[in-house]
């Protein structure tokens, strides 16, 4: 029988605050591939898997919550969405307002967003507005806002975000049979991490539903949680927030993040940690994913593979375990960083002439 998935509130409606009645706003997010990185798995010795959050409608795992909070935010008659952000929340925020009919704004750390999410908020019609200050002073504003203006806020402190970013853990159990050993991933404003680490705990218990009764548990242990910052921008290492963060890695170029408690929580609960990787690790990373693996993500996404191959170096990683590595965003939000080689020279794409013979000289190649 024909079957679409059907995004992620109706995929997995009985883990969700909403009910058959509720009227959903979805762009088909979710569903993502997870993808059997060998070379990672070949470097560690423990089976490594990446969930490709790419491969969201607008490019990243921000589309998961979306869903949900724009999905709450036509339940409660709002006319208009705000939010603040380092680029993949703001180019989500205005697709799903689109697809919602609601007018979105956008607030934006002046000069500090990567030219694909940029345009996405412009494409979809958003009104994007540069501030010059950082995110964290976006969001205060953004806050303000709903607070006092007639702007429903759709920033993951708005507690449906959280609800449907927490569907990635399902999809990872879902996919493996049962929770892995370790899942890693990036850590800005922390929505992502706290989020998580619910659907993790939401999937090993049994849970009360609100539409379905009591359903069992569907996991059998929780994995350790493993988040990693931009050292530049990594206020969980040093314990408080950062006035400054500073990060080639935009997405994540966060002093103060919102979910600081639950994240705490999510990394100590779990038994996992929170640790700090440089940029050049983050490059590197980058580059370790689009040259051996195949996947293109953008620089903030890859600072969780930055993590675990230095936890590697360290000595740090278990063998013989299942790691899941969220991959946050598409490669192609911000693709200059691939145009670069490690010593930080400009690629030169090589001109030819318009026949045969030259490229294959230029291939090194001899005629058969
Ligand atoms: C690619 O879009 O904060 O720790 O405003 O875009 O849940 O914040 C983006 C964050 C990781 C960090 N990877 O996730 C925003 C924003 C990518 C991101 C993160 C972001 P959180």
């Amino acid at each position: 029988m024909a079957h679409q998935w059907r995004g992620v509130i109706r995929e997995y409606a009985e883990r969700l605050p909403v009910t058959e009645a509720t009227k959903v706003i979805t762009l088909g997010e979710g569903g993502t591939p997870l993808v059997h990185a060998e070379k990672l798995s070949e470097l560690t010795g423990s089976v490594v898997y990446l969930k490709v959050e790419g491969m969201n409608p607008t490019g990243s795992f921000k589309d998961r919550g979306m869903t949900m909070a724009m999905t709450a935010a036509v339940e409660a008659g709002a006319k208009a969405v705000v939010c603040a952000s380092t680029g993949n929340t703001s180019a989500s925020a205005a697709a799903y307002a689109t697809a919602a009919g609601l007018k979105c704004a956008v607030l934006v750390p002046e000069g500090k967003i990567s030219m694909g999410k940029l345009s996405q908020a412009i494409a979809h019609g958003a009104t994007l507005l540069q501030v010059d200050g950082n995110f964290d002073n976006c969001l205060d504003i953004a806050r303000k806002l709903g607070e006092s203006y007639p702007v429903f806020l759709v920033n993951s402190v708005n507690p449906a975000r959280i609800q449907g970013q927490k569907t990635g853990a399902f999809e990872v159990v879902d996919a493996l049979g049962d929770a892995p050993d370790i899942h890693v991933l990036p850590v800005g404003n922390a929505g992502n991490i706290s989020a998580y680490w619910k659907g993790y705990k939401e999937y090993s218990a049994p849970f009360e539903s609100g539409t379905a009764g009591t359903l069992p548990a569907v996991s059998t242990k929780t994995p350790a949680m493993w988040g990693f910052q931009a050292a530049g921008a990594a206020p969980f290492v040093a314990g408080h927030p950062i006035t400054e963060p500073d990060t080639i890695a935009t997405a994540i170029r966060i002093g103060n993040p919102a979910s600081w408690d639950t994240a705490v929580a999510a990394r100590d609960e779990s038994g996992g940690l929170i640790e700090a990787v440089t940029d050049e690790e983050i490059l590197d990373a980058h580059r370790w994913l689009s040259s051996k693996e195949g996947v293109f993500v953008e620089p903030g996404s890859a600072a969780g593979v930055a993590g675990l191959i230095k936890k590697h170096a360290a000595g740090q990683v278990p063998t013989g375990k299942t790691i899941v590595i969220t991959v946050t965003g598409h490669g192609l939000k911000d693709p200059q960083w691939a145009l670069r080689t490690a010593d930080g020279s400009d690629v030169q794409p090589v001109s030819v002439p318009n026949d045969v013979v030259s490229v294959a000289n230029e291939l090194g190649l001899d005629a058969k």
